[in-house]
């Protein structure tokens, strides 16, 4: 499958979800539009990008954000500890949460991503993961996995799930076994604690690095890292105790959503190599 005939899949599969969450607006575009990440480096010369925040919208400081991404106006997000869990639909503007469902009290909620309007949502240590209908949030069939459950994000026909370990899993979502296994490495070095992860439409997915500031630009094809981000400086605007992690794409506007365990913001971002 061609990197157009995949992002052209993911579009209807967005716009899909777009109509039935009934989320209309103009600020949709398609993930051909606003490319993220239009010059990265490579496996030898990884990059380090800088930001601009262009935007700030509020956060539920209460939420232990685990998952994160956007769709039209709406974010859908997964929160853990245990008693605490969920999984939420958020409008973007104002932070307010407009629907959630709760996990069983024994289950720590982590990565959440959307594949053809349904969520899957993977818990930490319990083996089990939950799917959603996205609109509803009405629970379908879920699955059991081995080890631990991360990060979650769909690249094209596929999901790729973090487990904390420098080992990307991928998934085939309608048997959710996992089809290959990508080792992370940044100048050959593998990368532990891949965390929350975002599919960014160009070959590249993002992750949170647990438990740092670091975000690291990954090339899906070969696992190298070919870029970094460091978001200590947004992260020391929030209370003590708040952890970074969450990443959302902005395909409209070609920009990026953090955030992060108790942070009481969402940060959007336009990102470029640092001169
Ligand atoms: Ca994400």
């Amino acid at each position: 499958v061609t990197a157009s005939v995949r992002r052209r899949a993911f579009a209807l599969a967005a716009c899909a979800v777009l109509w039935a969450a009934g989320c209309g607006g103009s600020d949709q575009g398609g993930p051909t539009t606003g490319e993220t990440t239009a010059t990265v480096g490579t496996a030898d010369a990884p990059v380090t990008l800088t930001y601009e925040v262009v935007d700030e919208h509020p956060h539920d400081s209460g939420a232990f954000t685990q998952g994160l991404l956007r769709v039209g106006s709406r974010f859908f997000e997964s929160t853990g500890m245990y008693g605490r869990s969920d999984v939420r639909i958020v409008d973007v503007a104002s932070g307010r949460v407009l629907k959630r469902h709760r996990i069983p009290d024994a289950q720590f909620g982590e990565g959440l991503t959307l594949h053809e309007g349904r969520l899957f949502q993977l818990t930490w240590k319990n083996g089990v993961g939950h799917t959603y209908d996205a609109r509803t949030l009405r629970p379908g069939e879920g699955w059991r996995y081995r080890g631990e459950g991360w990060g979650l994000t769909t690249v094209g026909d596929e999901l790729v799930q973090s487990d904390g370990t420098a080992t990307l899993r991928i998934l085939d979502p309608a048997s959710l076994t996992v089809t290959r296994e990508i080792r992370v490495r940044l100048r050959g070095r593998a990368v532990t604690g891949l965390n929350e992860l975002e599919d960014m439409g160009d070959g590249t997915v993002w992750a949170n690095i647990w438990p740092t500031d670091r975000v690291v630009v990954i090339d899906l094809a070969s696992g190298a890292v070919v870029a970094t981000l460091d978001l200590s400086q947004l992260k020391a605007r929030q209370p003590a105790g708040a952890e970074t992690n969450g990443i959302a794409r902005n395909t409209a506007a070609g920009t990026v959503h953090v955030t992060g365990k108790y942070w009481n913001a969402v940060y959007e971002l336009r990102v470029r190599p640092s001169p």
